[in-house]
């Protein structure tokens, strides 16, 4: 595999058929299928599945049916996320990646359990994976910290409790690391993990994930704020971030630009400190640069 195109277009279609085997294979209800397919077959970028190829191809290892379905497990959970995070309890969202939301097109009990059949499923599916029974204890119990109460939904909860409150650099940072920055780490560990890593590369490869978490939402932000202001013009720029909590918001766009970049450059140092011969980051140093703003 030479590229990070090449993995986008012939390795995650491996990740998609193995989903939607599991969904065949294991779930007899139509309508909850319908609706489980509806979410993941709705597109989304696929960046955790690519982020746990990506790691297990710079570890100059061949992409295993075990990668494949660690990869699906995890693009279950994050669509579980999605799914749940747009019902009108949480954010009440029409819209989802230029679609109507689950709910919209099933109703809202169809959206809670197709989130909840993708969660659970997920772990399913590690169970069922191809791999040692130590492998997949590990991922289990990450996997359920990564997404679980200490984790993507003790971040949900502490968005949601924010929401009037005006947090700092570092407690924004601390709520994202857990809402978004789980499963983003989890994505990059169990690449270490499939891999069989030390220790201590597994705590390298962490570090590197919580920079680039960071940067993904960090860049969220401003993606989200540089196309508002597009929309409402300079004038109003200022009364639209006023109150939130985002990085522009706290920190302007300018200063949150740069915010970005650092934690670009510390993500590419940490990719330098792996102590693997056998690591060579070219993909994840790949990946680094898809977010850049340009
Ligand atoms: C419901 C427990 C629970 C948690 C939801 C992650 C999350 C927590 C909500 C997502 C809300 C959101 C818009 C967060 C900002 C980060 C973000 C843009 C997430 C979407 O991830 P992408 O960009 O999505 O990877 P795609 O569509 O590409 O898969």
């Amino acid at each position: 595999m030479s590229s990070l195109f090449g993995l986008q277009e012939n390795e995650l279609p491996k990740v998609e058929k193995q989903i939607k085997k599991f969904i065949h294979n294991y779930i007899s209800n139509e309508q909850l299928k319908e609706s489980m397919l509806y979410s993941v077959n709705a597109g989304g970028k696929r960046l955790r599945p690519l982020l746990v190829l990506a790691t297990v191809h710079d570890f100059e290892q061949e992409l295993s049916l075990s990668s494949y379905q660690i990869a699906s497990a995890l693009e279950m959970v994050h669509t579980y996320s999605l799914i749940h995070d747009d019902l009108p309890a949480m954010d009440d969202d029409d819209l989802r990646r230029g679609n109507p939301t689950n709910h919209m097109v099933f109703g809202e009990g169809l959206a809670i359990l197709a989130g909840d059949a993708l969660l659970t499923g997920a772990f399913e599916l590690i169970t069922r994976t191809e791999t040692t029974s130590k492998k997949k204890n590990q991922l289990l119990q990450l996997l359920a910290s990564a997404a679980g109460p200490s984790g993507m939904v003790a971040g949900q909860v502490e968005d949601i409790q924010s929401e009037q409150v005006r947090l700092s650099f570092a407690e924004l940072a601390n709520l994202h690391q857990k809402k978004t920055g789980a499963l983003i780490r989890f994505a990059v560990v169990s690449g270490g993990i499939l891999t069989e890593q030390s220790d201590v590369v597994l705590a390298q490869l962490s570090e590197f994930a919580d920079h680039l978490g960071l940067a993904f939402q960090i860049r969220d932000d401003l993606l989200d704020e540089l196309a508002t202001t597009k929309q409402l013009g300079k004038k109003t720029q200022k009364d639209n971030i006023a109150g939130k909590n985002t990085y522009p918001a706290l920190l302007g766009i300018e200063e949150a630009k740069l915010a970005l970049e650092e934690q670009l450059r510390q993500a590419r140092n940490a990719l330098e400190e792996i102590t693997n011969e056998n690591f060579t980051p070219r993909l994840l140093q790949e990946v680094i640069k898809l977010f850049e703003l340009e």
